[in-house]
């Protein structure tokens, strides 16, 4: 499946992009079209139901309260409006136990654990203000790791995601 992104933004294979609040506004709009046809192919993995469950499985993205991918967490299968209803997950015991923390403008690092699609985060809900796009790994590694968000301005903001680029 061909992008109808990456004509109109550049071509990064592999690599990170801060969109500009600017160009977002082409970005959500594009999105949304990527998006429905995104979710028409993925949503055949058995990895459905396992999303908001605090595990970080495969086809998810996955979004931690602290660098390096520690503290709270939350697991993201398919795009998700806004992140103000979703609640941070801690490792307590044998597992993934829910908090009172909210997700919202908390992420500090994530993992796109989806191997055919970019995960975009944006700053607000509703794909609202600037995004991050942020590639996959198709190498059977363990996901396109970002252990620090703060060099790319973006530490403690995310507020919706959702996926684009899909092959
Ligand atoms: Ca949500
Ligand atoms: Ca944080
Ligand atoms: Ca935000």
């Amino acid at each position: 499946m061909t992008s109808l992104m990456k004509p109109l933004i550049g071509d990064f294979p592999g690599s990170m992009m801060r969109v500009t609040h600017a160009m977002t506004r082409v970005v959500a709009a594009l999105a949304g079209i990527a998006l429905g046809a995104s979710l028409a192919v993925v949503s055949a993995t058995p990895a459905l139901a396992d999303e908001h469950d605090g595990w970080c499985g495969g086809g998810e993205m996955c979004v931690f309260e602290h660098e390096n991918r520690v503290g709270g967490r939350h697991d993201y299968y398919n795009a998700d409006s806004s992140y103000v209803d979703d609640r941070l997950y801690y490792l307590w015991g044998s597992g993934p136990v829910i908090s009172g923390s909210g997700v919202n403008d908390m992420a500090s690092s994530l993992v796109n654990n989806e191997t055919r699609c970019d995960a975009i985060l944006w700053e607000d809900i509703n794909s609202g203000g600037g995004a991050l796009i942020v590639p996959y790994d198709d190498t059977g590694g363990s996901g396109f790791r970002v252990n620090d968000l703060r060099p790319w301005g973006m530490n403690d903001i995310f507020s919706s995601s959702g996926w684009l680029n899909c092959v």
